[in-house]
């Protein structure tokens, strides 16, 4: 450093005749002076008494540490004050006296990262009273902790008005947290929580009432003063004195003492004897407020626990906040956060489920959230109370108290606390049944039973073809035969071509499927290649039907390529396959109409709550594997599906599996051979080699099948990383290690059922494996996969499915 450093005995002579707080030179810090935050001892600068240290203390993480004052002879680690920084400081970070900045804190990379900014700094010292100083040469006091507080007064401080502590994030974690304690400009002590990140403040949960007016007096509170002795008041302009609790304190003599907000809002005096026999600790002498879950009143913010949460006072008058039954903290790692469902609710969610019976009642006694009010309804019986928020949908909990008052409140609640004045008034707290459903990543538009192609396809099949593979081929042979006739002859009802006759297909004008679905009015959701709408066409008599409105992408291909993809799809007939009636191409219209199907995707079927019944869920895999097996092998053009998935399999009405959206695949799979950047799929579902310089070949539908087959097997999705552990998070993943270590209990989650019928489930989940292999060759083809699920021919027993990329 190119500072003057003034020798310490230089120091020493200067300031031993003028201050009385003159100390040993070894006790100063000069200018140039510096700690690094090391393992090693001499990390601190320690008081003259050593009591108190100034430096860097290492935290439970590793290599971290924090700019701090502690107690020095205390073997429990006590901060006192900490540089107020996002995160600790990493090993080898600096603290250094300067002249023109104070105390500089810099990390490993020398980057600034804290400063005092105190010019003309001369000198610094640790004080006895546990505050650290610095002064100019003329002994004016540039900085000091005890004017500069985080979460603790110490005795011989005073706080002004203006003046604020602030509580730390947690226990150990020492970032600013959101209780603050301040002295208003009016002389009023509050304690509040902040909104973070910024400082605004909520209404304070504890006052001192010490503005001027306040019980007669003109007077305001002055200063908080911690006393060395170790009594806590505030001073008033009058001098008067009101403490903040009355409390007798044992002798600074034998004890040491803090006043610290802590981080869950309690503002405490302790103390704790000054032995250097480590049998102490630290004692609450008093605290403010009396109840903090009672007091609680700002209206913003979440209250002293997390918003969701209730509040419980403890013995030693600290909070303890628990979750409500059905939910559970959003940070596992933090008991006072905030709590979130472990289900679904609002209003669109619940017109995924039956509609029924969807929530059931915990009944809670003296507990209240007192802000998130919506509805008061008086006078109301309790039944009535209850009744209206089983069905309101925006309802999340009914308080019903005094006998004829009800109140529904909404999410997040606030302020959540136990309290016995609230005179055995009751909270219906409302919670979904069987507790367990996962929010759909996809969310469909319904499950009801009219939803044929709600997909919700992430779609990048959809850019190529646009339509469902039936439609498209019932389409092309129609348009190939039907747009001449429509055009020619001028025919209202739909016409049969000749073409269409020997598929079936019905040729359609735009009309006549604008009046079929009144207008395209009723959406049934949103395919790959374009919206699908509800309709009725008038026949012997009215058929439900699904409209598919092909996107623009479908539009730019010539009439030939429509016609021969509606002619592949429509040469298609197979149970396992979703019909295609007709279509319509009339220039820029091109649409295709298939069967409605009334029991919805095999999507909403497996991730509803309650587990369908084993025997419809291998009726289903078999079926799909059976369609899929004829698009492979036993159509006149063999057909890649590429986006197997649950949302795209219909179910009819007799829970047969009916594949739709298959067509597509000739395209695709010639736009990969040209340039393999499109990978094209349904995250989850898609084979490895998409993303892979290799041929696409059947054998992607095998893997996604496989992917499917496990859902099926599970009822469960995939991938569902939100409500089960890690380790379970992948299905495949977890699969094939409950498959190894047999474990197939709880891959099905203990479902009986499926458990009754081991060797079938056994079997099932060997054959899943086989088609989830990694290497395309491995997999059996969809003709061996079906003879391996019915039985026909043994299983062997299946390798790892990841070969290259894991040894599990
Ligand atoms: C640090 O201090 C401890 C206890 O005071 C002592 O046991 C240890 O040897 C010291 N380490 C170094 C490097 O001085
Ligand atoms: C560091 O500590 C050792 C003893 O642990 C002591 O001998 C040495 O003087 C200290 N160094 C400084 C610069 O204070
Ligand atoms: C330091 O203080 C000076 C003057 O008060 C001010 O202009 C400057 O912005 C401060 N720097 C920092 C980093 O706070
Ligand atoms: C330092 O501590 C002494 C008591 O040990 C006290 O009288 C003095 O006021 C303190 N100085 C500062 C600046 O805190
Ligand atoms: C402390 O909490 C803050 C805010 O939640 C967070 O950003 C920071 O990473 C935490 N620090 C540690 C060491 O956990
Ligand atoms: C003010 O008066 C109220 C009631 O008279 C009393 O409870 C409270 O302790 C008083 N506050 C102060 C600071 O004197
Ligand atoms: C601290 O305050 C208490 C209570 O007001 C008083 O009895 C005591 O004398 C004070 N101590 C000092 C050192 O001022
Ligand atoms: C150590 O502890 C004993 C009993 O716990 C106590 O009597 C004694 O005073 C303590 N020693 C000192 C130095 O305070
Ligand atoms: C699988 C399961 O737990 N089903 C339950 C869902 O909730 C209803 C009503 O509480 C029960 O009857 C089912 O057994």
């Amino acid at each position: 450093m190119a500072f003057v450093h003034p020798h310490p005995f230089v120091f020493l002579l200067i300031l031993l005749p003028i201050s009385a707080v003159a100390q040993n030179d070894a006790d100063y810090v000069n200018v140039g002076d510096s700690l690094t935050a090391t393992d090693e001892n001499n990390t601190s600068w320690l008081s003259p008494s050593g009591d108190f240290a100034f430096g860097f203390s290492p935290l439970d993480q590793k290599d971290l540490f924090l700019l701090s004052i502690w107690f020095a002879k205390i073997p429990e680690k006590t901060v006192v004050w900490n540089a107020r920084l996002d995160n600790p400081v990493p090993r080898g970070s600096k603290v250094e006296l300067i002249t023109d900045r104070g105390l500089v804190l810099t990390g490993p990379q020398n980057d600034e990262l804290w400063t005092t900014n105190s010019t003309g700094t001369f000198f610094g010292f640790m004080n006895n009273t546990g505050n650290f100083v610095l002064e100019d040469s003329n002994y004016n006091k540039l900085w000091e902790s005890f004017k500069n507080p985080s979460d603790t007064m110490l005795p011989a401080q005073i706080m002004e008005r203006g003046g604020v502590l602030s509580s730390r994030q947690s226990e150990t974690n020492f970032s600013k947290g959101r209780f603050q304690l301040q002295l208003g400009d009016n002389g009023n002590l509050v304690l509040q929580t902040i909104n973070l990140p910024t400082d605004n403040p909520n209404e304070a949960y504890y006052e001192s009432q010490t503005t001027a007016g306040d019980n007669g007096t003109l007077s305001p509170g002055k200063e908080l003063v911690f006393n060395e002795s170790g009594y806590m008041y505030i001073m008033k302009d009058d001098n008067q004195r009101v403490a903040l609790r009355p409390a007798r304190v044992e002798s600074t003599a034998d004890f040491y003492f803090r006043a610290t907000l802590n981080f869950d809002g309690v503002f405490t005096q302790c103390s704790h004897p000054r032995t250097s026999n480590a049998s102490g600790s630290w004692n609450p002498i008093w605290s403010v407020p009396d109840n903090i879950c009672v007091n609680s009143n700002a209206k913003t913010g979440s209250g002293t626990c997390g918003f969701n949460s209730i509040c419980t006072l403890k013995p030693d008058r600290r909070p303890m906040c628990t979750c409500p039954k059905g939910y559970s903290f959003l940070d596992p790692n933090d008991p006072y956060g905030t709590c979130k469902p472990d289900f679904i609710q609002g209003c669109a969610e619940d017109e995924l489920g039956p509609g029924k019976d969807l929530y059931y009642f915990e009944v809670l006694k003296n507990i209240d959230w007192p802000f998130s009010d919506y509805a008061y309804m008086k006078p109301y019986t309790e039944d009535q109370c209850k009744k209206s928020c089983m069905e309101d949908c925006m309802c999340a909990v009914a308080i019903f108290r005094s006998g004829d008052s009800c109140w529904k409140k909404k999410l997040p609640l606030s302020n959540g606390k136990v309290d016995s004045n609230l005179n055995g008034g009751l909270a219906f707290f409302k919670i979904r049944n069987n507790n367990s459903i996962t929010l759909p990543d996809d969310r469909l538009p319904n499950p009801k039973p009219e939803n044929k192609n709600q997909n919700n396809l992430i779609l990048m099949w959809s850019m190529l073809l646009g339509g469902s593979v039936f439609v498209n081929i019932i389409l092309i042979a129609a348009i190939c035969l039907g747009v001449f006739f429509i055009y020619h002859k001028r025919l209202k009802r739909p016409i049969l071509n000749v073409d269409a006759v020997e598929m079936n297909l019905l040729c359609f004008t735009y009309k006549e499927l604008v009046e079929a679905t009144d207008g395209f009015k009723e959406e049934l959701g949103r395919g790959a290649f374009g919206i699908v709408y509800k309709g009725a066409i008038q026949m012997s008599s009215n058929v439900l039907v699904a409209v598919k409105k092909l996107d623009s992408l479908f539009q730019e291909n010539s009439d030939k390529e429509f016609k021969t993809e509606v002619t592949v799809i429509g040469q298609t007939h197979h149970k396992n396959l979703v019909r295609l009636l007709g279509f319509c191409d009339e220039g820029l219209h091109r649409l295709l109409v298939y069967e409605f199907l009334s029991n919805g995707t095999l999507a909403s079927f497996l991730y509803r709550d309650s587990k369908p019944s084993w025997n419809l869920r291998v009726q289903i895999a078999v079926g799909i594997a059976r369609g899929l097996l004829y698009l492979h092998e036993e159509c006149s053009t063999q057909i890649i599906h590429c986006d197997i998935k649950p949302q795209n399999i219909l179910l009819d009405d007799y829970y047969n599996a009916r594949i739709s959206d298959f067509g597509l695949a000739k395209r695709l799979i010639l736009n990969q051979s040209k340039t393999h950047t499109n990978i094209r799929g349904t995250k989850g579902y898609v084979a490895p080699e998409w993303f892979r310089n290799m041929p696409i070949t059947t054998k992607v539908d095998v893997y996604s099948y496989g992917v499917m087959l496990l859902e099926i097997i599970c009822s469960r999705r995939s991938v569902n990383l939100e409500t089960i552990g890690e380790q379970q998070a992948i299905l495949t993943d977890w699969a094939y290690d409950c498959y190894q270590e047999g474990r197939l209990d709880s891959l099905v989650e203990y479902d009986v059922e499926a458990l009754d019928d081991r060797r079938k489930l056994v079997r099932f989940v060997m054959v899943a494996i086989w088609c989830i292999q990694e290497d395309p060759f491995l997999r059996p083809t969809m003709r061996r996969a079906t003879q391996m699920l019915e039985g026909v021919v043994e299983v062997p027993v299946p390798p790892s499915p990841y070969p290259y990329s894991k040894t599990s």
